[in-house]
């Protein structure tokens, strides 16, 4: 392979940049300029520049908690990165992210997972984004061998290879994760190997030396691009730091890391250069003041920076808000239909409307409860994606399209199998936001179906809202109207932030009223499902249409009970529920799941806040039970409040048992 001089050059320098930077890195941190932990990569420089040399600046990589070198290879700024390892305000994530999570999305560098192996699954993500919107940009992703044992490494390399996503895995095999030698947490020597089982080249190269790192990666961009789908490229090398500044180092020996300085590479390139006469020693000598003086700069910037402002603690948490237009009418003409139509209604009607929009998710073509299925036949298999069982593999796929531009609903298929994929939605999709300083924006739904009723038991029937609604950066959608459901999915999937939309299966085959032709709800506006005077009933989801038959029930006995129904858990529209709990002074909650830290918890917790001077009676929650759900039809309702249950609760709330 003919490499031309500047890029030669180019390499050389970038090497002694992420050098000279990490080692400077290593005294401020052992200063105490930096806090937490730093995980440096000196000696791993080639993998960096070498990989980065081969890609354009419009492509992207998605990089690790060692990412300092990728961050710079990547075009990254050494001043902002410094800054951000200081804890300042002008570091690359406003001192929200830290050594851990560096990113620099101006220069396609999309974020620093501190997960090991978080980034294999949304590498995939960015690169079908990248084909829906009919780029050839690729997408790197680094990862080390410690990695490569994680269920996402198979999910995220199945994935990318089924689909032929422009993807280069680069795996940084430096022998040890954390201080488990490579012998000890994998059977196998050559990681590339494992390419073979999702039918992709496999490449081993000596990440030591940068042009053999380079070679290989040009060559596997250059398939990506052609459309011939991703490579597995595993670079041997060796970080000289313990795992992070300060470890013990007691699983090796100094002999091993002295051997293993032996083989630096930045010498060996500058040998190559001196050969070649691209450089000679005085070059070499100004190049390399030339990059101390910019890392002193930076140091300089750094120092000098403000701290962020304690009081913005909680900014960027979720993306801005559009402006609002005020609410809408909901058109007056309705027909008579079900939840699964309406549903499909709205994922039909935003697929038409924006390009960005795609579906994903296992059996979209032919699934139990059938949302999307004529979708498929309407839309082709390129807009709704029938994904292989990999939720992490899904939601990490939605989380890095999102990243990138698209708009992707993706469908998991049981609530509790989101328990499955914990880690793209709290961690990825939930977070990277906040943690890359508002550099990003995460604009993806998951819509997913749950709850009981359907006698599926203790693994498909579960009720997991309220744990949803304890992670901050996500937007908690939860309805039970067919009318609802559309308005909402379609605003959700508008909105600029994770949606996590939750479909209680029990709904799907229910009638109700939907408006016909275009409207959307607003995400934290309550619905007064009944008014009332007398006990304020704030009901969840297959929970409405109990607690309104109760209220039809009570009203009988002239008792006036007022159904308020959030639709959304976050936002949460507080002002509807107090005005109504300031009216009737009592109140109870209604819910499927189970009542310990549930829904109810915390609404009663913030209405004894906000209107205890109004309370006339103890705030009263019936949920479910603390137990995992029962197979039995008798069992399973027995599980939860009853409409007997609820019109007991009222009258006990009146003193009228
Ligand atoms: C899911 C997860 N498990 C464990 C850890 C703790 N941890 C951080 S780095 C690391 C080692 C990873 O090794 P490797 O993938 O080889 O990367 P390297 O640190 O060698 O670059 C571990 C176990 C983590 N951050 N995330
Ligand atoms: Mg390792």
């Amino acid at each position: 392979m003919n490499i031309p001089d500047d890029k030669l050059l180019w390499m050389y320098r970038k090497m002694l940049q992420i050098r000279h930077f990490e080692e400077r890195v290593a005294v401020e941190f052992e200063a105490g300029n930096i806090p937490g932990m730093v995980h440096l990569s000196t000696g791993q420089e080639a993998m960096a520049a070498g990989t980065c040399a081969a890609l354009r600046p419009d492509d992207y990589i998605v990089s690790t908690y060692r990412g300092h070198g990728h961050n710079l290879a990547k075009g990254g700024s050494p001043a902002r990165m410094m800054a951000e390892l200081f804890a300042r305000e002008t570091g690359d994530c406003h001192g929200r992210g830290g050594c851990l999570h560096i990113t620099d999305f101006g220069v396609g560098n999309l974020g620093s997972m501190g997960i090991v192996g978080a980034g294999i699954v949304l590498a995939p993500g960015a690169a079908l984004s990248a084909v829906l919107r009919g780029t050839d940009q690729v997408t790197v992703c680094f990862f080390g061998d410690g990695a490569s044992n994680q269920g996402m490494f198979h999910e995220g390399l199945n994935l990318a290879a089924l689909w032929k996503l422009p993807v280069i895995f680069v795996c940084e095999n430096n022998l040890y994760g954390e201080a488990t030698p490579q012998a000890e947490h994998q059977p196998i020597k050559d990681i590339a190997e494992r390419a073979a089982s999702y039918a992709m080249p496999g490449v081993v190269v000596d990440g030591n030396d940068v042009l053999a790192v380079h070679q290989a990666v040009w060559e596997a961009v250059g398939r990506a691009r052609a459309g011939h789908g991703p490579t597995l490229i595993e670079g041997k090398t060796y970080r000289w730091h313990g795992h992070y500044v300060g470890d013990p180092e007691t699983y090796r020996t100094r002999e091993e890391v002295a051997a293993w300085k032996a083989k630096d590479p930045i010498p060996r390139l500058r040998a190559y250069l001196l050969a070649r006469g691209l450089l000679d020693e005085a070059a070499v000598a100004r190049m390399d003041e030339e990059v101390q003086a910019e890392i002193e700069e930076a140091v300089a910037f750094a120092a000098a920076s403000p701290y962020p402002d304690p009081a913005e603690v909680c900014r960027d948490t979720f993306a801005p808000e559009p402006p609002s237009a005020p609410p809408q009418p909901l058109p007056s003409e309705t027909v008579l239909t079900t939840a699964q139509v309406a549903l499909r209604e709205a994922l039909a009607e935003e697929l038409s409307r924006d390009p960005r929009v795609f579906l994903l998710g296992e059996d979209l073509r032919q699934a139990i409860f059938g949302v999307c299925n004529e979708l498929y036949e309407e839309f082709g298999p390129e807009r709704v994606r029938n994904t292989p069982i990999s939720e992490n593999a899904i939601i990490g796929c939605a989380v890095g399209a999102a990243l990138t531009g698209m708009r992707p609903v993706a469908e998991i298929m049981f609530e509790d199998f989101l328990l499955c994929c914990m880690d793209p939605i709290v961690n990825s999709a939930a977070k990277l936001r906040y943690m890359t300083g508002g550099q990003v924006t995460v604009p993806l739904v998951i819509r997913v179906p749950g709850g009981a009723g359907l006698s599926a038991g203790a693994q498909h029937s579960q009720s997991l809202e309220a744990l949803f609604w304890h992670i901050p950066g996500l937007k908690v959608v939860a309805p039970s109207t067919p009318a609802d459901m559309k308005g909402l999915l379609k605003t959700a999937i508008r909105d600029d932030n994770p949606v996590i939309f939750f479909e209680h299966k029990a709904l799907y085959f229910e009638g109700g009223e939907l408006p016909v032709g275009e409207y959307t709800i607003p995400l934290g506006v309550a619905d007064v499902k009944r008014p009332g005077t007398d006990v304020t009933i704030v009901a969840f989801m297959a929970m409405v249409p109990r607690a309104l038959s109760a209220a039809e029930t009570l009203a009988a006995e002239d008792i006036s009970v007022e159904v308020v129904d959030p639709r959304t858990l976050v936002p949460l529209d507080m002002e509807t529920i107090l005005a109504s709990v300031r009216k009737t002074k009592r109140l109870l909650t209604v819910e499927e799941g189970a009542l310990t830290g549930g829904l109810g918890a915390e609404i009663a917790a913030r209405v004894a806040k906000e209107a205890f001077d109004y309370l006339d009676a103890p705030i009263e929650r019936l949920a479910g039970r603390d137990c995992p759900i029962p197979f039995s039809p008798l069992l399973e309702e027995a599980m939860y409040p009853s409409e007997e249950q609820i019109v007991a609760t009222v009258k006990q709330l009146l003193g009228r048992e």
